[in-house]
């Protein structure tokens, strides 16, 4: 059996779940509120740095959702989410670590401001300025396919897609990169991301209880 330990609202752990389903795995999912059980001496014992996600397939235990995206690909190879062909294999890994190292930090200052009400204007314009390279980006490297590897979906797009999620939270637009809209829009259909996506509640929930945290509530 494999189980995924994650937070319904983490897009670290929301590109593992996405994939599970994908691939069309059966999993459980047990869910962590990351208030403090992730200092439990049971999950410590499973990552010592408390971090979710954390992936166990039978005696198997993963860290890192990278690290997982890899193992779930390499032992259940079907449908494949990685191309074959040299040029889509180094355009998914570009993807997947420009979305990591470059758009994550980038998008930052405008979660702060939209999800958590610390609003810092030379930060958040900087923000602008950064995520629009990344973007740009984005889109060249789409160009005219269906997804980034090509026709078929790949982990490049449950990885880029999954924060691509959110730009709307983080008051991005995409109306300046139509192919960026129409290639988000075909990912929001999928089941995976309808079955991972969460409701206008749970958002509420969420940006209540980190504002009440940020403010030493
Ligand atoms: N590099 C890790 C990042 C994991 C991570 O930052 N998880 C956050 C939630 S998104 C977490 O568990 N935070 C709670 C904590 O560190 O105590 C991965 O990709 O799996």
């Amino acid at each position: 059996m494999i189980t995924l330990y994650h937070t319904p609202l983490s897009i670290n752990s929301r590109r593992v779940w996405v994939t599970l389903i994908e691939k069309g795995l059966e999993f459980e999912l047990k869910a962590l509120d990351l208030t403090g059980d992730q200092f439990e001496p049971d999950f410590l014992a499973l990552n010592p740095f408390h971090h979710i996600p954390v992936l166990v397939d039978g005696d198997y235990t993963i860290i890192e959702s990278f690290a997982m995206l890899d193992y779930l690909e390499a032992k259940y190879p079907s449908p494949a989410l990685m191309p074959t062909q040299p040029e889509a294999v180094a355009r998914v890994r570009m993807v997947q670590m420009v979305t990591l190292n470059e758009m994550l930090p980038a998008t930052l200052p405008l979660t702060m401001k939209h999800l958590f009400g610390k609003d810092d204007p030379e930060a958040v314009a900087q923000a602008y300025e950064k995520t629009a390279v990344v973007l740009k980006f984005w889109a060249q490297q789409l160009g005219d396919n269906t997804f980034f590897g090509g026709q078929q979906l790949s982990l490049a797009d449950i990885v880029s897609g999954t924060l691509a999620a959110w730009l709307p939270e983080m008051g991005l637009s995409l109306a300046d990169y139509p192919t960026l809209a129409v290639w988000r829009q075909r990912l929001m259909e999928r089941s995976a991301w309808q079955q991972t996506h969460v409701s206008q509640a749970q958002l509420e929930d969420f940006k209540l209880r980190m504002r009440q945290r940020m403010m030493g509530k």
